[in-house]
């Protein structure tokens, strides 16, 4: 394919920056510029080079080239990736110049998709070099890296493989329809292979609800009555000033959210609005607010005061966390404040009973830091492979409705024509994750998310 070429390290000045070129004739085009001690095209495959980059006689910078040879490179294709010093301005010079010498500006994931193309990396895998680029904390690199290694392609291809297999079978079958009496494709060894599948599917898509918390980070709800101190336990867990905090019953008007790693696990802490009753319009929507986070978080904080002062405003307030706010996440009951239970204050993290004691003002927090990072690794699916493309879990779903038809099928004891059908649906959907049926739409699509040099 045409040489391409473009910045692959952020933009902005730093240290060095790369500029990858690729595609056929990339080695011959950085020689028109690149002046070592010998000219690349005589360069081993993965070497590197120092020499200067000169067009003219004028001299732009001096430089690494590494050579790679096709087909041994990230595209697929031969490669040079000269690391220039940073400079904006050396970076986008020389980017001109190997468009001058005949190189085409590389599109969005344009490296990517010729490593698509080329059968170096599977659609999913491509998808995956997207996310590891984007991923924030460990668990979600790792999920990356595990998916950029071929775990959610591995699993999805072997599903596919046993399925074509006995597709064949029953498709053979039909080719001899005349002999009603041949049964090539066991019918008992296929109730058991979509029993088998159908379970294997049902365990990936079960598995998304991670992948989305491991991406987008576990949601954790920080309730309780006003002035317990909840925007205080934002602002300690965050190690910042993020919200307002004053002495003063309903200071937080609407839900305030930021994200936090803890343990390599990403957490998307929601502070709410005060629980209370309130003739206050405001303060009533945020609290139909606080509500609406409590009940789709996963986690949900739920903030005391040491008993006798939380007594004291239950008298007064008449809606209780407990019975008031539906929670379908993990509850974690925390008294706060607790540097004013006297005794105490000395043996935190010291628990009396179920609860977590903490001091949220003077910074005492970490076992419910512990208990969050429990509870998130409880909600967390723990199979072998776990999807977080939601473009995968469409396919994954597509594919169990298929395969679910074709159990329901036999045992209405359907003819193979139509078992085919739906066994080939549940396949096709399969290899749109992998790519080996897809679109032009769909990969302009994915590619366009991209961001160019990569
Ligand atoms: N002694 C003590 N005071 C605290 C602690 N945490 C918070 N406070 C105080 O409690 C008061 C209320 O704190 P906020 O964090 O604003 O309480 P809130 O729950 O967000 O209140 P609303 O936003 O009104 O619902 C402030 O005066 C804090 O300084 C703590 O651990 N110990
Ligand atoms: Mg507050």
């Amino acid at each position: 394919m045409e040489p391409i070429c473009a910045i692959s390290t952020p933009y902005g000045t730093g240290g060095i920056a790369v500029v990858r070129v690729s595609g056929e004739g990339s080695i011959a085009i950085v020689d028109t510029l690149f002046c070592g001690r010998v000219p690349l095209a005589g360069a081993k495959a993965n070497t590197v080079h120092f020499g200067r980059i000169e067009r003219d006689k004028e001299v732009l910078d001096e430089v690494l080239c590494t050579v790679f040879r096709a087909p041994h490179s990230f595209t697929g294709e031969e490669t040079v990736e000269i690391a220039c010093h940073g400079s904006l301005f050396i970076q986008q010079e020389l980017l001109q110049w190997l468009i001058d010498a005949g190189c085409r500006a590389a599109e969005p994931g344009e490296f990517t998709r010729r490593a698509f193309l080329n059968g170096k990396i599977d659609l999913s895998q491509a998808e995956a070099v997207a996310d590891l680029i984007a991923a924030q904390s460990k668990a979600e690199k790792d999920l990356a890296l595990s998916q950029l290694r071929g775990a959610v392609s591995n699993a999805l291809n072997e599903l596919r493989e046993r399925l074509l297999h006995f597709t064949s079978l029953v498709e053979l079958e039909l080719d001899f329809a005349d002999h009603e009496e041949l049964e090539f494709a066991d019918r008992s060894e296929l109730n058991r292979l979509a029993d088998e599948i159908e379970g294997k599917l049902a365990d990936l898509m079960a598995s998304f609800r991670t992948g989305n918390a491991i991406r987008n980070g576990i949601s954790v709800a920080i309730i309780g009555a006003p002035n317990v101190g909840k925007s205080t336990l934002l602002n300690a867990l965050l190690g910042e000033q993020r919200a307002i905090v004053s002495d003063i019953q309903g200071t937080t008007r609407d839900t305030i959210e930021d994200t936090l790693v803890i343990d390599g696990i990403l957490f998307r802490l929601i502070d709410t609005a005060g629980l209370r009753e309130t003739g206050d319009k405001l303060e009533n929507m945020g609290i139909e607010r606080s509500r609406q986070a409590a009940e789709k978080a996963q986690i949900v904080v739920v903030v005391r005061e040491p008993n006798d002062r939380c007594a004291e405003r239950e008298k007064t307030a008449s809606l209780k966390v407990e019975s008031d706010v539906p929670c379908s996440g993990t509850v974690i009951e925390v008294v706060n404040k607790a540097d004013l239970i006297e005794g105490l204050s000395d043996h935190l993290p010291a628990t009396k009973d179920e609860r977590i004691y903490i001091s949220a003002k003077k910074g005492d927090i970490e076992p419910l830091r512990r208990e969050l990072v429990r509870a998130a690794r409880e909600t967390m699916h723990t199979g072998a492979v776990t999807l977080s493309n939601a473009r995968h879990y469409e396919a994954v779903c597509r594919a169990h409705e298929a395969i679910t038809r074709v159990q329901q099928g036999m045992h209405d004891c359907l003819s193979g024509e139509l078992l085919a059908m739906d066994l080939k649906d549940c396949i096709d959907a399969l290899g749109e994750v992998t790519g080996q049926i897809t679109n032009q739409e769909v990969l302009a699509n994915i590619f366009s998310k991209f961001c160019i040099g990569k």
